[in-house]
């Protein structure tokens, strides 16, 4: 069953093979990732797209002296088992197995460590400058998908780039789709350039109409072979791409190997930027996928016969009563929009858009543009919800700090995804938020402690007409109404537990995990205060030092990175009032690049957890801290 790909262990391996041997090789790649993928979750259908691709590109080009870049790098999977991991797919996102995303560390064939979108234009030129500098010859490919290309950096890249005289390869994989449809003006010219000839066909014409010509036909045809522009043969007029200067080669159909291999030779003959636009299907191959490609983008394991993912969860997740909650303060106030920078599903919108359609916006993966963007809108009225994950929101900081905070308006940031979000390792954690948020003037930072507080909290933003950023995390909502259903003051700490022994500020997630190490506590006959530090900022400076007066030993925890958390801000407030008897442990996430794994395998690993609380107050309180 898989003759071809037990065989391959290197991208020269498929020197050897025939084009129709290759097909079949792509055939097994598809059978294999969707086997694999099924049993570790991952990005499927984005991979499935481009198996001839990766085939091709690793035909013509000769890797890692080659450079092939991939945007995003979410696409890499077919990349990783041309250059001999397919024995490691098993461990595809699992604590110490393969990323899903290139990692140097993994194999010579990964240059470039992506994860967030938009920016291979711009290493790709970088890497080409630097080869021209050192006098060396290779070839540099990157490869963007049409929603990365819908980001600013992109343009700015493709504007440097069309100036340069360098050889670059841009690979523009068009597949219609960002997460979810792709939306916006370049898009529309995409699809105007789709419905023009192919390349392949063009060509072919016009050496027909060429050969007309009596007895010249043949000498002009080989003469403009051989002229390097020569293979620009669309008849489209204003392609964007020409028109900042890359030579134009498309459309090709990217499932066709031999169109494929065909106009990556001749790019690769092409002097200066070139632009090779492919057309291809995500999740091609597979019939769920082709259907709901959005819902196979991202996947957690299912099974492969009926594509229904295997652990689906009965709690709604964080996004999900994000989601609700705005749709009902859309209802009560008409100034309420919402905004998300290609990720209506996954920030819980989907709803909102069909119920909203005019009070919703799709701006594609433009974070920035995004921020200054609700900044117009809260400037002329409005009260705009921007939702985006934590490690993209960091795109937007000149944005948030200029436009938002400077003019002092009245944009919500939803921050999804906040804190530690497991499988996509070390490009999607988002714990760095606090700490780039925290010193922004006009800034209120709220951080819920279950789904309860997550709504009270987007009323009260709503009412605030001031900045402010709520960050909740991934996966299900908590329900923590046994604890404390006190929802009224909710930009203040809230104290849950009363102890003499220790206190510990908890923020977000790790309320429950103090709360749950407060318990364990008691049976060690240790009692110990537990605070609820929703408010991040500003601080709530007179509630911490009120109990401050009568606890020595304390603890901050937070799922965010130490350095400049909320931990700091009280480690601060410590030291600007000489309180010099107070003995403060911080726990969060360490200095370094947090690694894939589960959010539990991880919170183990690192301590934080109820058991990592437990272990820090004991050894506190026996004072070997
Ligand atoms: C800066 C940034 N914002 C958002 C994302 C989330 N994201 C990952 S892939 C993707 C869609 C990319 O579409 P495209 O480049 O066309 O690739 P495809 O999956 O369609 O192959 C998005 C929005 C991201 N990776 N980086």
């Amino acid at each position: 069953m898989t003759k071809y790909l037990n065989k391959l262990k290197s991208p020269g391996d498929l020197e050897t093979l025939s084009e129709q041997e290759m097909e079949l090789l792509a055939s097994e790649i598809r059978e294999f990732l969707i086997d694999k993928v099924s049993q570790t979750g991952g990005h499927l259908a984005s991979n499935l797209g481009v198996v001839e691709l990766s085939l091709a590109l690793h035909s013509v080009f000769d890797s890692p002296k080659d450079r092939i870049i991939w945007d995003v790098g979410h696409q890499s999977y077919v990349h990783k088992i041309i250059t001999g991991r397919a024995e490691k797919f098993e461990t595809l996102r699992q604590l110490e197995g393969i990323s899903g995303f290139p990692k140097r560390e993994e194999s010579i064939h990964d240059i470039y460590e992506s994860g967030h979108s938009s920016t291979s234009v711009s290493v790709g030129l970088g890497m080409a400058k630097a080869r021209d500098i050192n006098d060396e010859d290779y070839s540099v490919v990157v490869v963007i998908g049409d929603g990365a290309l819908t980001g600013g950096i992109a343009f700015e890249a493709l504007n440097n780039a069309g100036h340069c005289t360098s050889n670059l390869i841009v690979i523009l994989n068009d597949n219609e789709m960002s997460i979810s449809q792709n939306i916006g003006g370049i898009s529309r010219h995409l699809n105007r350039l789709r419905t023009a000839s192919s390349y392949r066909k063009m060509k072919d014409k016009l050496k027909k109409a060429i050969y007309k010509i009596p007895k010249a036909g043949g000498p002009i045809f080989f003469t403009l072979e051989k002229m390097r522009d020569a293979i620009k043969y669309t008849l489209v007029d204003g392609i964007i791409f020409e028109e900042l200067g890359f030579t134009y080669l498309g459309p090709v159909d990217g499932h066709n190997l031999h169109e494929l291999i065909y106009v990556l030779n001749n790019a690769k003959n092409v002097s200066g930027p070139v632009l090779v636009h492919i057309h291809t299907k995500k999740g091609k191959g597979y019939l769920n996928a082709e259907k709901e490609p959005d819902r196979f983008h991202g996947i957690g394991p299912f099974d492969s016969e009926t594509g229904e993912v295997h652990s689906k969860s009965i709690n709604k997740t964080y996004s999900h009563i994000f989601g609700e909650k705005l749709m009902q303060l859309a209802e009560e106030n008409p100034k309420v929009v919402a905004i998300t920078a290609a990720m209506e599903d996954g920030t819980g919108l989907k709803e909102f858009s069909k119920r909203f359609p005019d009070k919703f916006f799709d701006v594609g993966i433009a974070e920035q543009h995004a921020v200054s963007f609700a900044t117009g809108l809260a400037l002329n009225g409005m009260i705009p919800f921007l939702a985006i994950y934590s490690t993209f929101l960091q795109r937007s900081y000149d944005q948030i700090m200029m436009d938002v905070c400077l003019h002092n308006v009245p944009v919500i940031f939803c921050i999804d995804r906040a804190g530690i979000v497991g499988e996509d390792g070390e490009t999607h954690h988002g714990i760095f938020d606090i700490s780039y948020l925290n010193h922004l003037p006009n800034l209120t930072i709220l951080a819920p402690k279950d789904k309860y507080e997550l709504e009270a909290m987007l009323t009260f933003a709503m009412d605030l007409n001031k900045p402010c950023a709520i960050r909740y995390p991934r996966g299900s909502a908590m329900d923590l109404s046994h604890i404390s259903n006190n929802y009224k003051d909710i930009n203040k700490l809230e104290i849950l537990t009363k102890g003499e022994d220790l206190c510990i500020f908890a923020v977000g997630r790790m309320v429950k995990a103090a709360f749950d190490a407060s318990q364990l506590l008691k049976e060690h006959k240790i009692n110990i205060t537990v605070v609820n530090a929703r408010i991040i900022k500003p601080l709530d400076e007179a509630a911490i030092l009120e109990i401050l007066k009568s606890h020595k030993k304390v603890i901050v925890i937070e799922d965010n990175t130490k350095i400049g958390g909320f931990g700091s801000s009280v480690s601060a407030l410590i030291h600007k009032n000489s309180l010099n008897d107070i003995h403060l442990y911080q726990m969060g996430w360490p200095d370094k690049y947090i690694e894939h794994g589960s959010i539990a395998e991880l919170d183990r690993r690192y301590g934080m957890d109820e058991k990592g609380i437990m272990k820090n107050v004991l050894e506190m309180l026996n004072g070997r801290k």
